[in-house]
């Protein structure tokens, strides 16, 4: 389309409305109730413009062909200045020293304060929630942050109450602090006239500002960090972020108080007696070279292991494993992939070639069908949990596959509450419906996949009946499903531990990729495809750059001689081509003796591996701990030597996303005290062994991993800087990088995706009459893993503490209530925890989260793991309540 601005011709693509042609041309127009993240409202009536004519808004006016638009129109701007006159006569003159876009609008259209009212209306201020703050007296009614809170979180917390002048924002007539926030921040951030606002944070003049990437979850927020004499005044989602596009969680957004806290280690530490005493680097570094040293001396490298970060970035997890295995010689090295999706990484590799997810996060809103299995994306994943929920209510279909009533199986289509470790048994029920209705893409199985037969044959024994006797799912609700996904055009399969973290987890991993291989549902460019929610914000970049003991950077098998020969051409020395110790085995080797050091790198090994007295025992036996931390975590406390490291706001580097996409990481702050990033910790470790790990800096490191590792080749930090995040595969510096995988071929030997012929077996722990509950572990919203980060910030006041949660059913018969402290055992050990109680598990299952110390939940979760990867089985232990 082609339209004149103002007298100057512009092309506008189709669909643009005025404002965006305005603005191809160069011009601007004042706007006050329009956000990019924003269907628009036409509310404030400032960006007027006059249309072939006539005067319109222009956020709600289509462009059209031939359109005579003029911005520069005298009667225009008068009526502007009248809109913004009048929307501001009952706000207090205050509202005008605040720098906030309405400050900016009067300013341009020559509103002065005696337009404002002498004083508010006293309508009153909210502060009961710890991070937002309302102010209704500076409320405009735009309704802002009702759309971000609608449209964009999904969280339908804040509506517009009153009538006329009268109407102002209100978080469902209650208090914040009780309504249905979840703390996403995007009303705060959306707000164009300081009524909402960071709690004890006014709207403050530009600081300086860091764009970085979330150190949290995998989902990969682009954050803009502000600081203004090295603090941090507040943290906020970047609106060019690809994958968060302007939105971001409460722990992103605002869990950052953890950086500054007095609890930070700032300083080396070395164990003396029962004490860890502060010491200079040189002493730390001299110790740990020594003792590590003397470990290979008396029993070879393989005494040795590190277990890396994936908290930290690639950078520092490609120096950790090149350590590891050019200069101490050894493979034992691993992350907690291990213990999280491990069995993506197996599953996926078996299905399609490739380790990675298949399609990336815009995909989402491609699909027209969403199947999530064991995951729940609101609380673990908020950014796309949010993006599922808002592509359901715009019509997708939805199905969950979840034994607990999350937030999203409560809006879907269908919920398959099977009972834990049941998958394969619902997957394969699913692909058997399927295959029987014929809702299957018959050309893609022959020209794309192989296994058929041998699948069919599998199914043979999965009737609806056998699965319902396994799984507690109805044959109706099994057909529903199947039905949902199978006749969707774009359907979409999005999975999480409930997926992994079982004694079958790669198995339930390659059952659940069947469905979108008969489907022909993957590998197509239309979306859909098959996508581990990753869980760390470095956990994918953490396995690409090698931190795994049976391969090297890039999925290369240590012992393939090709991958072998490149690294020792770039390393410059020999390498070991025998696998190392998987963290569970390091465990068991280090109570046998095999193992004699353990490097525990950014990992809270004591708090979140299962079976924590196992866990100890195995820290104990150990002649040599090093912890490198940012706190004296449960961890720490068992070490030798305590090496202090930055946190993701300290330092330079990059972090791979759950969607394979490479980010950069930016420092904004300067580590505390003595504490260095872990890149450097790691080249002073490697230089008080007389060994040089060459890349003096992450930059560095990053291009030596690309010469190593083909799928990387393409991707740098300049190119980072200059073109913006890259998916990988990326093989050369013009490579656009892959968003979506396998679009013409598998990558797997012979080219199709392998359909997996695999039976259901048991969970490795099952209830009996003494363990008679199923126990399930995750996650909830305000806290992360150990929660040494989050339990250091106001988010301790949103979650204060765990709870059991447990249906009222069980409770009535157990003799207990709400809020009742209830003893919970395993077959290894016991904690306390106050009782919840709530219809989201079902009769016969209880859930705990793992985010506090003193409701160990690992205590109690058995060492049963994946019989591919040794993921461990985190979410079923046989327990019994005993209210105390
Ligand atoms: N707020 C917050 N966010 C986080 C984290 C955090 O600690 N807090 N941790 C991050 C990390 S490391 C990870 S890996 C991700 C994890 O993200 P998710 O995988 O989404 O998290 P979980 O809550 O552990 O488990 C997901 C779901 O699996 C279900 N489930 C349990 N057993 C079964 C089963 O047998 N079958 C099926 N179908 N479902 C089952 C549980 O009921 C649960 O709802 O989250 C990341 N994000
Ligand atoms: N019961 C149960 N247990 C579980 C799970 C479950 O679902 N149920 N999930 C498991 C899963 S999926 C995972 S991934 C693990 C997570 O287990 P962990 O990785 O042990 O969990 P985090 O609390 O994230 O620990 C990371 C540690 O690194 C530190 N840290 C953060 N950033 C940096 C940095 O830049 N440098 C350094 N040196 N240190 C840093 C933090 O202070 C923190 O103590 O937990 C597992 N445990
Ligand atoms: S913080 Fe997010 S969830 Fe809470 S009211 Fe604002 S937009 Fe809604
Ligand atoms: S969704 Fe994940 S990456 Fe985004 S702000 Fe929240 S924790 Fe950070
Ligand atoms: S920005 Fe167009 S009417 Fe408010
Ligand atoms: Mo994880």
């Amino acid at each position: 389309m082609r339209v004149t601005v103002d007298g100057n011709e512009v092309d506008v693509p189709a669909g643009a409305t005025v404002l965006d042609a305005v603005r191809a041309a160069g011009r601007d127009l004042p706007t006050l109730c329009d956000d990019d993240r924003l269907a628009p409202a036409g509310l404030c009536r400032l960006c007027l413009v006059r249309v072939s004519g006539r005067i319109a808004p222009a956020c709600v006016t289509a462009a059209a062909d031939g359109q005579d638009l003029r911005t520069d129109d005298p009667d225009v701007t008068a009526m502007a200045r009248l809109a913004l006159e009048l929307t501001v006569e009952r706000l207090p003159a205050s509202a005008l020293s605040l720098p906030t876009e309405l400050a900016a609008r009067c300013a341009e259209l020559g509103v002065g304060a005696d337009r404002f009212a002498a004083v508010g209306r006293g309508l009153g201020v909210d502060s009961t929630h710890p991070y937002v703050h309302l102010d209704a007296d500076l409320c405009i009614a735009c309704g802002r942050c009702v759309r971000m809170c609608d449209d964009v979180q999904g969280a339908f917390a804040l509506t517009l109450a009153g009538r006329g002048a009268g109407t102002v924002v209100t978080p469902g007539g209650g208090s914040w602090a009780q309504s249905a926030c979840v703390s996403c921040g995007g009303c705060v951030d959306t707000c164009p006239t300081g009524a909402i606002t960071r709690a004890g944070h006014p709207p403050a003049p530009a600081a300086s500002q860091v764009g970085t990437t979330c150190g949290y979850c995998g989902v990969g927020c682009a954050l803009i960090v502000h600081t203004s004499s090295g603090c941090i005044d507040q943290i906020t989602p970047d609106r060019a972020g690809p994958v968060n596009r302007g939105h971001a969680c409460v722990k992103g957004r605002f869990a950052y108080a953890f950086a500054t806290s007095g609890d930070r280690l700032t300083t080396p530490l070395i164990r003396r007696g029962e004490r860890l005493e502060p010491v200079g680097w040189d002493e730390a570094l001299r110790l740990v070279a020594e003792r590590l040293k003397g470990v290979v001396d008396r029993h070879g490298p393989d005494a040795v292991a590190a277990i890396c970060s994936a908290r930290a970035t690639n950078e520092e997890n490609y120096l950790m494993q090149k350590l590891m295995r050019a200069v101490i010689g050894t493979n034992n090295v691993d992350n907690c992939s291990r213990i999280c999706h491990a069995p993506s990484a197996a599953g996926l590799t078996a299905a399609f070639g490739l380790a990675g997810g298949t399609n990336p996060a815009e995909d989402i809103e491609r699909a027209d069908c969403i199947l999530v299995a064991g995951a729940n994306p609101t609380e673990a994943h908020p950014v796309i949990g949010a993006r599922i929920l808002q592509q359901a209510l715009s019509g997708a279909g939805l199905i969950v596959i979840d034994p607990r009533r999350t937030t999203l199986a409560k809006i879907a289509n269908v919920h398959l509450a099977g009972a834990p470790g049941s998958n394969v048994a619902i997957f394969n029920g699913l692909a058997r419906v399927m295959l029987e209705h014929g809702w299957v893409d018959a050309d893609f199985l022959a020209r794309r996949a192989a296994g058929l037969d041998a699948l069919r044959e599998q199914l043979a024994w999965f009737t609806p009946q056998r699965v319902a006797d396994v799984s507690g799912v109805a044959p109706d609700a099994l057909l529903a499903a199947a039905r949902l996904y199978a006749t969707a055009m774009f359907p979409s399969i999005i999975y999480g531990l409930g997926v992994t973290e079982h004694t079958h987890g790669t198995d339930g991993v390659r059952t659940l990729a069947n469905l979108a291989i008969l489907r022909g549902a993957v590998g197509t460019g239309r979306g859909g495809g098959v996508n581990p929610l990753r869980g760390q914000n470095n956990v994918q970049g953490a396995s690409d750059m090698g931190a795994l003991p049976d391969q090297l950077p890039g999925y290369q098998p240590v012992a393939d001689p090709r991958a072998q020969a490149r690294c020792e051409q770039v390393w410059g020395c020999g390498l070991p081509a025998r696998p190392g110790l998987r963290i569970p085995d390091m465990f068991d080797a280090a109570l046998d003796g095999r193992l004699r050091a353990l490097w525990v790198f950014g990992e809270n090994i004591a708090q979140t591996d299962p079976d924590s007295s196992h866990v100890r025992a195995a820290l104990d036996a150990c002649e040599f701990v090093v912890c490198q931390e940012i706190f004296l975590t449960d961890t720490a406390l068992a070490a030798d030597v305590v090496l202090p490291g930055a946190s993701f706001l300290e330092k330079d580097g990059t972090f791979v996303n759950f969607d394979r996409r490479f980010q950069r990481v930016r420092s904004a702050l300067a580590p505390p005290g003595l504490a260095r990033t872990d890149f450097h910790i790691i080249a002073s470790v490697a230089l008080a062994l007389g060994a040089d790990l060459g890349c003096p800096t992450p930059a560095d490191a990053l291009d030596e991993c690309g010469r190593v590792a083909p799928l990387f080749a393409g991707i740098s930090h300049s190119r980072l800087d200059r073109d913006g995040p890259l998916h990988w595969p990326c093989r050369s510096p013009d490579d656009p990088g892959q968003a979506r995988l396998h679009l013409d071929s598998f990558a797997t030997p012979d080219g199709r995706a392998q359909l997996a012929a695999r039976p259901w077996l048991p969970p490795g722990e099952l209830p009996d009459s003494r363990y008679p509950f199923v126990l399930i572990t995750g996650r909830r919203l305000a806290h992360y893993n150990a929660g040494t980060m989050t339990r250091r910030t106001p988010n301790l006041l949103l979650s204060p503490h765990e709870t059991l949660d447990v249906h009222p059913a069980d409770a009535r018969t157990l003799g207990f209530g709400e809020g009742d402290r209830v003893e919970v055992r395993s077959r290894r050990g016991a904690l306390t925890a106050t009782a919840r109680l709530t219809t989201d598990v079902s009769v016969g299952q209880v859930f705990l989260a793992f985010h506090f110390p003193e409701v160990a939940t690992n205590v109690l979760t058995s060492a049963a793991v994946d019989e591919a990867t040794s993921c461990p089985e985190y979410k079923i232990t046989a327990v019994c309540l005993r209210p105390c």
